[in-house]
């Protein structure tokens, strides 16, 4: 019994000195594990004679009891300064300026694209997106391109291996499946902007067989082709950030709209030097054009009651042009000191409050 008291002390004081809660665990298991001290004298009672087991096992059992609600308070308490412990040293100040050795940079693509959506999302367009592999009546035949059409060999299809439901699909040649979907699945007046990767089997230094659209959709009863010209002028005045921006419309071709135009704005070509403003010359920057009837009617709109006007643009192309780039391939060599150069600070974001630049 001496023996008793004497563990008894030994192990609440060693329970009470425990540093973490790993070395408390090591003292459990020697205490009180299958080949403890406490354990061990409890496997000794079947040799005892009857009087001798009962107060020895009383007596055990009182002090297992003991030394196992010890260990629990010193646990709940080591626990608690660990996490103390753990929250002070892992505490971020997310007010601290950003550090300066940050590199990273947003490439001009990405930041293009933000830029355009930030005008065109003030003026009340909603982003939609979808697949990049298309089938084919959604990539033509609901835009009014049959299957003997010439604008399909223009396009450069890019077909995958076998077939779904029996035909080839294909890699999207433009964003236009997306409005065609979103006017499937919803009812008007619809404004959409739509923005993505687009691609076309064409390889050379204007063309790359992965590049970036962006193309916007508006349908409402009245929507006529003012509501085009005033969407269109005023996007390119806020998207190259020129007030008096020239901007002409010129009749063309697409079959998706008709009547179809294409957008120039004013530029100046002296000595080599060129720059996007009041000059002699002009530079196609978009496509756009009044919904094409049979289009509306593809997607379940009824071309009687609805009308729309579209527009579509090359993102890299304005990127180009917007920021001096000269070489369409070193948009995708994944190349850090062209991206230090041309990219963008993080927190630079583009809005119509804070600017597109800064
Ligand atoms: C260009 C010209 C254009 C469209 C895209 C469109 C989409 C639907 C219906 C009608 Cl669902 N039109 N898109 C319209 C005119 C021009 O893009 O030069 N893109 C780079």
């Amino acid at each position: 019994m001496e023996d008793l008291e004497r563990l008894r002390e030994e192990l609440t004081s060693a329970v009470a000195g425990t540093a973490d809660t790993q070395a408390l665990e090591e003292l459990r298991v020697s205490a009180l594990g299958k080949k403890g001290q406490i354990t061990g004298l409890m496997k000794g009672l079947g040799g005892m004679d009857p009087d001798e087991r009962k107060a020895m096992g009383q007596a055990l059992n009182a002090l297992k009891a003991e030394v196992a609600d010890a260990i629990e308070a010193r646990k709940a308490a080591l626990e608690d300064v660990e996490l103390d412990a753990g929250l002070e040293t892992d505490r971020i100040d997310v007010t601290l300026p950003v550090r300066p050795e940050m590199q990273g940079r947003i490439h001009p693509i990405s930041q293009t694209i933000d830029e355009i959506v930030a005008v065109l999302g003030e003026m009340g367009f909603n982003i939609a997106e979808g697949p990049d592999i298309e089938d084919d009546w959604h990539n033509f035949t609901a835009l009014n391109i049959p299957p003997d059409h010439p604008a399909r060999q223009e396009h450069d299809t890019f077909y995958l291996p076998g077939e779904q439901d029996g035909e080839r699909m294909v890699l999207r040649t433009h964003t236009s499946p997306v409005q065609i979907r979103s006017m499937q699945n919803g009812d008007p007046p619809f404004r959409l902007i739509v923005p993505g990767r687009t691609y076309r089997c064409d390889y050379d230094a204007t063309h790359s067989p992965m590049f970036h659209q962006v193309e916007g959709l508006a349908v409402d009863k009245t929507t006529h082709m003012g509501n085009l010209k005033g969407c269109l002028i005023e996007f390119c005045r806020a998207f190259f950030d020129v007030d008096d921006l020239p901007v002409r419309f010129r009749a063309s071709y697409f079959p998706f709209t008709e009547p179809s135009a294409e957008v120039d704005i004013g530029c100046t070509r002296e000595g080599g030097a060129f720059r996007i403003g009041h000059g002699d010359d002009w530079l196609e920057i978009l496509g756009c054009g009044m919904v094409n009837p049979k289009v509306l009617e593809n997607c379940g709109v009824d071309p009687t009651e609805y009308q729309g006007f579209a527009f579509g643009m090359g993102v890299e192309r304005l990127a180009m042009l917007k920021y001096g780039i000269p070489d369409l391939r070193t948009f995708y060599e994944t190349d850090l000191r062209w991206l230090k150069h041309y990219g963008f600070r993080a927190l630079d974001v583009p809005s119509m409050v804070g600017g597109l630049n800064r």
